[in-house]
């Protein structure tokens, strides 16, 4: 999702890429989309995502009654982890994004869908980015990770390993399943913000489940116009942080350069399987229809 942006911010916007929420002029139709995004997912999602994620939803009361104002939210976000959210008007550069990821900004976008794009928009809207990423903000562990990530992302912006860091935040903050004993829940916000996605990262048997291992993860490729044909699972939040504050970065880059991908929807032989995938979705054309 990296966003090759012209050099300067659009028009309106802070040299930041930050612009106001202007909550107060979402129409009426604006937050009815919002309330049945809410509803489908409010409903679903329990037995299906996370506690950390539940009880972030909870914590900050996101509103049944319509897209929540930043500025209500970050008041008790900010309390909880030190995080804040900041409006914008949809994919900034890479270098923008981790900038403020790195200073516990979190980019939402000030849009919200049209009600024909209910089930699917590449660019991501307040709802993918306030329902989906903001609650997982609440867990203290894993707002440390976040910003751990953004610190990550501008090294790697400057070594050049842009690409297989992207990869780790599709396949943790986007993608992600936890292993939790009562089986797999999940965290990741392009999961968790999708109704049809909810059910097929976790029931289909189509996509490979695999145990996370990061320089896996940073040699596998992903798709971002259809469901992933391969989600990773994390045995705890507390992992994800412990990996990224122990790795030393610059050796796992330095192999990386010199390791080819792994095809998509390929098993390897160190992979720890938690589902071998069908692929049958894949194969049957996926979202579109044609064959992948
Ligand atoms: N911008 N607003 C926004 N939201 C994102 O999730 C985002 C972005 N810019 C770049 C980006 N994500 C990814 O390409 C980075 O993970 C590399
Ligand atoms: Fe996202």
């Amino acid at each position: 999702m990296s966003a090759d942006a012209p050099s300067g911010p659009p028009p309106g916007a802070r040299a930041d890429w930050t612009i106001d929420q202007a909550w107060d002029r979402y129409t009426e139709a604006e937050h009815q989309v919002w309330i049945t995004l809410y509803e489908r997912q409010a409903q679903l999602l329990p037995g299906r995502a996370c506690e950390p994620f539940l009880k972030g939803l909870d914590a900050l009361d996101l509103h049944r009654t319509g897209i929540p104002d930043f500025a209500r939210i970050n008041e008790e976000l900010r309390r909880l982890t030190g995080w804040t959210v900041v409006a914008v008007p949809g994919l900034v550069p890479d270098d923008v994004f981790f900038e403020h990821l790195a200073n516990r900004r979190f980019p939402a976008g000030q849009f919200i869908r049209r009600p024909d794009q209910l089930d699917y928009l590449q660019e991501p809207d307040v709802f993918h980015d306030v329902f989906g990423h903001v609650p997982m903000l609440t867990d203290p562990v894993f707002a440390d990770y976040m910003a751990a990530y953004g610190q990550g992302g501008l090294r790697a912006l400057h070594l050049g390993r842009l690409r297989n860091l992207a990869r780790l935040y599709w396949y943790t903050v986007e993608f992600g399943l936890l292993e939790t004993p009562q089986g797999l829940r999940i965290y990741g916000a392009g999961i968790v913000s999708s109704h049809a996605e909810s059910r097929f990262a976790l029931d289909d048997p189509s996509p490979n489940r695999l145990g996370f291992d990061l320089e896996r993860v940073m040699r596998t490729p992903y798709r971002i116009d259809d469901f992933q044909q391969t989600y990773f699972v994390i045995p705890s939040l507390q992992s994800l942080l412990d990996v990224t504050v122990n790795t030393d970065f610059a050796p796992l880059y330095a192999r990386l350069a010199k390791a080819a991908d792994i095809p998509l929807a390929a098993i390897e032989p160190g992979d720890r399987v938690f589902t071998r995938g069908t692929q049958g979705y894949a194969r049957a054309g996926g979202r579109t229809g044609k064959a992948a």
